[in-house]
């Protein structure tokens, strides 16, 4: 019998094998917020120890066939779309997203990885922004990825991040939030309406394992979508998800590691989303 409650949502992304990241960070984001998880993955990243290969494409027909069988074994309430690699997988998933009718789509404009894996091609960029960024209801650039869709203009600062926002808000229904993951001091983030510029804003947690926070961010925005939350307070919640995960992320190696997006189950936050309205 089909369960209404459980709200269903697709990611469209890379498979991060290492678990952190990607496919596998938004699959675990899915789970503790509560909605059924579904894949569809783009490319596989994992760097071969001899070729130092890193990024292994899948064919626009397997991308095809898996959100085809997505759709019709499952169905979906919203969709977030992580790394998109190439033109020719971004024409194939955007195709895909025009059969797509009152969902919310969140963009996430995956560039570079935090071990420096182009996850875009510098040649896909116009595809990404011509035919994804469109259909979304809301993008979510972290400050680099802010810079490079406006021309590698720096972008350094809250006001710097207040102006991205402004400037990359298009036309029409779609928010805009620029991500201050990189800011000196708070971790501001700066949404855009349209109409307003809201912040959310947490103390600077003081960690280095900060692995997949864009990816889970941008996962748990599509969960609470899909549980019909506004789009202000799905960025809001989402925003609480990550900061607590962030909170009580550690590492198995010397190298930075995951965040925890189990300690949502057991902890409060400690660090608490502020908001505010710019008047
Ligand atoms: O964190 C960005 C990201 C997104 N998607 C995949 C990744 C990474 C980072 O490594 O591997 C698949």
């Amino acid at each position: 019998m089909e369960n209404k409650n459980i709200k269903r949502v697709l990611t469209i992304a890379g498979s991060a094998s290492g678990g952190s990241a990607g496919i596998q960070a938004d699959l675990k984001t899915f789970q503790e917020i509560g909605v059924y998880g579904m894949s569809v993955i783009t490319a596989i990243v994992g760097r071969h120890p001899n070729t130092n290969n890193n990024v292994h494409p899948l064919s626009v027909e397997a991308i095809e066939a898996q959100f085809a069988t997505a759709l019709e074994q499952t169905g979906v309430d919203s969709i977030k779309t992580g790394m998109l690699f190439s033109t020719e997988i971004i024409h194939a998933v955007a195709d895909l997203l025009e059969q797509t009718q009152d969902i919310h789509i969140v963009v996430d404009p995956v560039m570079v990885g935090k071990h420096n894996s182009i996850l875009l091609r510098n040649d896909a960029m116009d595809a990404l922004i011509n035919r994804v960024i469109p259909q979304a209801s809301i993008i979510t650039p972290n400050m680099i990825e802010a810079s490079i869709l406006l021309d590698n203009r720096p972008i350094q600062s809250v006001e710097d991040c207040r102006q991205a926002a402004i400037d990359l808000h298009q036309e029409g229904k779609r928010y805009v939030l620029v991500k201050g993951g990189r800011l000196e001091g708070p971790a501001i983030d700066v949404l855009y309406d349209g109409e307003s510029i809201y912040y959310l804003e947490v103390p600077r947690i003081p960690t280095l394992n900060t692995s997949g926070a864009g990816c889970s961010y941008s996962a748990a925005i599509a969960a609470y979508l899909a549980k019909d939350y506004t789009i202000f307070e799905a960025v809001k919640a989402a925003k609480q998800f990550v900061t607590t995960a962030i909170a009580y992320s550690f590492s198995y190696t010397d190298k930075p590691g995951p965040i925890h997006q189990i300690a949502n189950r057991y902890n409060d936050p400690i660090y608490k989303v502020k908001t505010y309205k710019e008047s």
